[in-house]
């Protein structure tokens, strides 16, 4: 690796540097109103292919989620995203609906093939046209969109050319992002190059319980460092192409990783773990560098020779904020000689590691109530996250551009669809991300994820996300008590009680 390398600062386990926001930090001691600062975005997030259904539509073209789902044995019941919720038509009632709920900002993904069927070349303008009429519906009723260039749908026809473990797919990307920059640059103000990086690498070049299911782990370690460069091109790329008023953001679903003791071997796999979930992005998107304890941990996997003379440089392309995605926080320990096998880590069942080099650590359960995916709610990793990132990258602007919950969720005997547990959940974690304001972090939004019920990857149908409950039959919309809820804070900028709503 011919530049520098050098440890990144992080740590999972360091503490805040705040700048307290007395005017909020009154408002909590009181108990009430929760209130956040005026311009906070409250908004909610989707991807294309878990709503937008009309795959076959426009000249769109097969992604690898389209392919995946479609291999038998790949999602909970062979299902796919060939319909999903149909958002590809319904667009215009699923805008009113946001605005009629009370939504200030609206985060939503491009499909690559739907703009660039085989993933270079030309756009079609079928398909940037269902985008610019998105975002112009969207403008018309006062929500603020943020668009995500890359959720997980890579064309099909990059896959057959080596997918992301190839150099060229960061080129591509980069191409595709100047065409839809100057699509929508001149309307949209926010955007994220990448929506969890970690997610397209580890579970789908790792362990292989997402698109396109392969199961290498050298594959997956060129396919981060390709990711990285990809989102390095792809901010030059949209810097050029947009006005300069626009900002420029990645997603990360950053790991809160905590050691189930403060033994040495259980901080070290704690260690571990933070370097492939969170250093081996941000290390180089905002330090210039992967860390080293990364560099060396993985040394028997890769000798990550595919990092080419000026590769770091270009991914710590200066960013305008940072995305965290957040939903449960992880509990490692160390394993010496613990055989390989399937592991509860909290992203499906694999007899394959999404965890390159770290085949000896442990995930463990962290105790509390459990959502669906049987995730542990714990709104106080949110909070030590925001902090995390206050001191990594100091001086960003941070947004919560995905945090949720899925809950089996359906219609009562009133034809309504009670969710006290996500309205608990939101309340929580929103009160989470006001505490870290109040200590000084710089936070500008929060997307709850999701909209709507969704194709939820390999689940399938099965779990609910959604502020809006969709029957998959008639596909009608319904809101739950939490989006009413949300959207009462949304108008309001203030909390509602977790007890109210419902
Ligand atoms: O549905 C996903 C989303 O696509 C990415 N972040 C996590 C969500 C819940 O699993």
């Amino acid at each position: 690796m011919p530049e520098s390398v050098s440890p990144s600062p992080s740590s999972p386990l360091a503490q805040a540097d705040p700048v307290a926001r007395p005017d909020l930090v009154a408002q909590d001691a009181q108990q009430a109103p929760v209130a956040f600062p005026p311009g906070f975005l409250w908004g909610a997030a989707t991807s294309a292919y878990q709503i937008e259904g009309a795959v076959r539509e426009g000249g769109r073209t097969p992604s690898i989620w389209d392919t995946f789902s479609h291999t038998p044995g790949r999602t909970a019941g062979g299902e796919t995203g060939d319909i999903a919720v149909d958002h590809y038509h319904r667009y215009r009632d699923d805008v009113r609906m946001m605005a009629d709920l009370g939504l200030t900002a609206y985060r939503f993904s491009v499909s690559w093939s739907r703009v660039q069927p085989t993933g270079r070349g030309p756009a079609v303008q079928v398909g940037l046209d269902f985008y610019r009429r998105l975002v112009d519906e969207l403008l018309a009723h006062g929500i603020k969109p943020a668009v995500t260039l890359y959720h997980w749908d890579l064309p099909q026809e990059l896959e057959d050319a080596g997918g992301w473990p190839e150099r060229d797919t960061a080129q591509r990307f980069a191409e595709y992002a100047q065409i839809v920059g100057e699509a929508l640059g001149d309307r949209v103000e926010n955007w994220i190059t990448l929506n969890e990086p970690w997610c397209s690498a580890f579970l789908g070049y790792g362990s292989g319980v997402h698109a396109p299911g392969r199961t290498d782990p050298v594959a997956s370690l060129r396919a981060a460092h390709h990711l990285n460069l990809a989102h390095g091109l792809a901010t030059s790329a949209l810097r050029s192409a947009m006005p300069a008023r626009n900002q420029i953001a990645v997603s990360l679903n950053s790991a809160v990783v905590r050691p189930l003791s403060q033994d040495p071997a259980d901080l070290a796999a704690a260690r571990r773990i933070d370097d492939l979930a969170n250093g081996v992005f941000h290390g180089p998107m905002l330090h210039g560098s992967y860390p080293a304890s990364l560099l060396s941990a993985t040394s028997s996997v890769t000798d990550w020779s595919y990092v080419l003379d000026g590769d770091l440089r270009t991914i710590k392309a200066p960013l305008n904020a940072l995305g965290l995605n957040y939903y449960t926080p992880a509990l490692v320990s160390a394993a010496p000689g613990e055989p390989k096998g399937p592991r509860a880590d909290g992203h499906g069942a694999s007899a394959h590691s999404p965890w390159p080099g770290a085949d000896d650590v442990l995930f463990h359960q962290t105790p509390g109530e459990r959502t669906e995916m049987g995730w542990t709610v714990d709104p106080t990793g949110l909070y030590d996250l925001i902090t995390r990132y206050s001191r990594e990258a100091p001086g960003l602007p941070l947004y919560i551009t995905e945090n949720g919950a899925a809950y089996d969720d359906k219609p009562g005997p009133d034809g309504q669809v009670h969710d006290p547990e996500r309205i608990a959940y939101l309340h929580a974690h929103l009160a989470a991300v006001h505490r870290a304001l109040a200590d000084g972090a710089d936070v500008r939004g929060y997307y709850l994820w999701s909209l709507m019920d969704n194709f939820e990857w390999a689940y399938g149908y099965e779990k609910r996300f959604g502020a809006v409950y969709v029957d998959y039959e008639t596909l009608e919309r319904t809101p739950k008590s939490s989006a009413r809820w949300y959207g009462e804070a949304a108008r309001a900028g203030v909390l509602p009680g977790a007890g109210s709503g419902d």
